[in-house]
């Protein structure tokens, strides 16, 4: 079968029978469904459609309510909290999303909890989602034992994913979004499927020596990205995510689960500002001293993380979206199944 240019409601119509067909309830498979066509959408293919066939194995092996209803509970603190009752956490993010924001525009900053969710998803579309509101944010969350600390020798810290976005005005808000480890997990399944060798100093084997094969990677353990900083990153996603929100660390996650075939469950925390209420005036406003800067740095030549992906998006929104053979293959034979 050759590949195929798709519109984003044809990707995202196979996706969703594909997800319903799994077993998934119709308001986890539009969740998925969206995060994974807006990856393939986005050119983030570590989060794309080759993710459907592990979400499908998830629920297969019985590991994820695939119709757990989210139940958001609020008080009068700025915490909301959302018990995803061991299902995906896409859902259990947009059922507290709006009374997250809500919080941060009543107190300046809130805090959404997710606990006893499976996650497989990249952070960014969260992100997205708050700073449409006008919020900056971040959003983190442990995974499962795949990282050795910085200076160890075996898998313990999580991939453990860290997004932060900042919003801008008539502009593509400021996102970044990225594994604390040197590379997502999902890079890595992509190179041995591509028959492809790592770069060096992605990954130590089972014995702890550095290794470029990706096989030995995923039997072996990750790095942390930047050493000791990466690890040390890592380290506080585990403290704030995992252990503060009284969820699973990623080594916690890893036994619970018993494989990293699977996608894993434990907790998220989001958090959300209200940019323009801690400076008081000082200063001037917040949101046109941070134009200043990022026209500084464009301005040296650099460029703004998402500025790849925001480009991607344009283009798929123009032209659709392009998968190989073999990524059809894969959606075909799911549907077919
Ligand atoms: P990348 O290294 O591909 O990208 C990290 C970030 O850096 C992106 O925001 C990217 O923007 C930006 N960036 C890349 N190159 C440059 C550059 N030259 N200048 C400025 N900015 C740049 O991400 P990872 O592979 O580490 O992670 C991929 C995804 O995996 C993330 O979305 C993450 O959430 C997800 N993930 C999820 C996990 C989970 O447990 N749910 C675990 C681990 C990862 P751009 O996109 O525009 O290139
Ligand atoms: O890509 O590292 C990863 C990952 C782990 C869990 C979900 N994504």
């Amino acid at each position: 079968m050759s590949g195929a240019i798709l519109t984003i409601d044809e990707l995202t119509g196979l996706v969703e029978e594909i997800m319903l067909k799994g077993g998934l309830s119709p308001l986890h498979a539009a969740a998925l469904t969206r995060v994974i066509v807006a990856g393939e959408r986005d050119a983030c293919k570590s989060h794309g459609v080759y993710r459907v066939e592990g979400c499908l194995r998830t629920i297969k092996a019985g590991k994820v309510v695939p119709d757990a209803v989210p139940e958001l509970s609020s008080d009068d603190s700025a915490i909301v909290r959302v018990a995803a009752g061991g299902g995906f956490s896409n859902a259990a993010f947009e059922a507290g999303a709006p009374v997250l924001a809500e919080k941060a525009r009543k107190f300046g900053l809130a805090a959404l909890v997710i606990n006893d969710c499976t996650h497989f998803a990249a952070l960014w579309p969260e992100i997205e989602l708050l700073t449409e509101h006008g919020l900056a944010a971040m959003a983190m969350c442990p995974s499962y034992a795949s990282v050795a600390p910085s200076g160890g020798s075996a898998a313990l810290l999580g991939t453990n994913p860290f997004a932060f976005g900042w919003p801008r005005r008539d502009k593509n808000p400021y996102v970044f979004d990225f594994a604390t480890s040197v590379a997502a997990r999902g890079e890595i399944e992509l190179y041995r499927r591509a028959g492809k060798q790592l770069p060096d100093g992605w990954a130590i084997d089972r014995d702890g020596h550095p290794t470029t094969d990706p096989e030995a990677a995923l039997d072996g353990a990750m790095l942390p990205f930047g050493a000791h900083k990466g690890s040390a990153i890592s380290t506080m996603i585990e403290l704030l995510a995992a252990v503060m929100i009284g969820d699973l660390t990623s080594p916690e996650a890893l036994e619970a689960l018993g494989t990293t075939a699977l996608a894993p469950a434990h907790g998220e925390l989001i958090l959300a500002f209200d940019p323009t209420r801690f400076s008081q005036g000082r200063a001037g406003d917040p949101l046109a001293r941070a134009e200043m800067l990022f026209e500084a740095m464009t301005g040296q030549g650099a460029r703004l993380p998402s500025q790849r992906r925001f480009a991607a998006r344009q283009k798929a929104l123009a032209e659709g979206i392009r998968l190989t053979s073999e990524e059809m293959a894969l959606l075909e034979r799911l549907r077919g199944k």
